[in-house]
């Protein structure tokens, strides 16, 4: 079942990255050898690195230039900011050469969740085939591999609205351009200024994400998957669901939703709270429930009620030991709870 869906996840990400025009429907040419292919390319997207220039301005838009005969301008190949990863996919072992403009100062998307992004899409011609200067949201599932790679290295900055103009402003965002193999793009795909086989060279920013819980059952995706978003995700009951996809994690019958709620007490009414995966270091004093707890293993130990905890909390391990079987993935630790 699983193996269905991300067979379909990744069809569909041909077709779905951007918006097109309504007649825009893709047409592709015959499929040709990845690694060919891709080695047709790395050459292609080398010579383009050592034959241009890029000047960025304060809002990270680029421009490449190439450097004329005698030119003294740095190619860009032998800029600092120059980096690449390996990312494998269909069996080869891909190259990815991104610039790292600004690396942001919050919080990294994983590949499985959505990012509100200002870019500008080029071929290695630097034909312009797409341009939103206003951010987009994209789930990075949806969209071609390269993203889901290369945005996690990336992190949001911050943001100020003008209560009067409702204009944001944004600053110390994650700010990139990333040299796509088309591998890792459309391949095959042929778009509306994108031909076939085509290296695609986006500019990007990342200016807010949104965690994703597919699932529904309180607990975010980047946290059920794996550590380190693996090519395997985690399947905790062995049932073919991998756990960002599994209503009941452990197969106990209990909802996992239900497994990581707690009640608490907001001056005469009593009220539902999720524990986040993680507790904080601190209380908030101003929650009327203790930061501190992150969702707790089985619980052994005497019932202390959250108010009463002292601080440290004299069972803060029960909450915080990173290394604990949260109890929504312990088919022995079934409800009622003790909160
Ligand atoms: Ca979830
Ligand atoms: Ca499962
Ligand atoms: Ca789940
Ligand atoms: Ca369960």
């Amino acid at each position: 079942m699983i193996r269905v869906y991300k067979i379909v996840a990744l069809l569909v990400v041909g077709f779905t990255f951007m918006a097109c025009p309504a007649d825009d429907s893709p047409s592709s040419e015959p499929l040709r050898d990845y690694q060919e292919v891709y080695d047709e390319e790395l050459v292609e997207i080398e010579n383009f690195l050592d034959t241009h220039y890029v000047t960025v301005d304060a809002d990270f838009n680029t421009t490449f230039t190439e450097i004329p005969d005698g030119g003294t301008q740095t190619p860009i190949s032998e800029m600092p900011e120059l980096t690449h990863i390996p990312v494998t996919l269909n069996d080869v072992d891909y190259k990815v050469y991104y610039l790292r403009l600004n690396e942001g100062n919050n919080e990294n998307p994983t590949a499985l969740d959505s990012v509100y992004s200002s870019y500008k899409g080029q071929l290695l011609d630097k034909t312009v085939f797409d341009h939103a200067s206003t951010p987009i949201w994209f789930k990075l599932e949806e969209v071609i591999p390269a993203w889901g790679k290369i945005f996690p290295l990336f992190k949001t900055g911050d943001f100020v609205e003008n209560t009067s103009t409702g204009i944001v402003s944004y600053s110390g965002y994650g700010a990139g351009v990333m040299f796509v193999p088309s591998g890792l793009g459309y391949f095959n795909i042929e778009k509306a200024l994108i031909p076939a086989y085509s290296p695609l060279i986006f500019t990007f920013s990342l200016k807010r994400l949104r965690y994703r819980d597919h699932d529904g059952d309180k607990i975010l995706s980047k946290y059920e998957y794996g550590p380190d978003l693996a090519e395997e995700a985690i399947d905790t009951d062995g049932d073919d669901y991998y756990d960002y996809l599994d209503v009941d994690d452990d197969a106990d019958g209990v909802l996992t939703k239900e497994e990581v709620k707690f009640t608490y007490v907001d001056g005469t009414v009593t009220k539902t709270g999720y524990y986040p995966y993680t507790g904080k270091s601190t209380d908030d004093p101003l929650t009327p429930y203790d930061d501190r707890r992150g969702i707790p293993r089985k619980f052994t130990g005497p019932i202390v009620p959250p108010s009463t905890l002292p601080s440290p909390a004299s069972d803060d391990s029960d909450f915080t030991d990173a290394t604990r079987l949260r109890r929504h993935l312990d088919k022995t630790c079934k409800p009622p709870y003790t909160n």
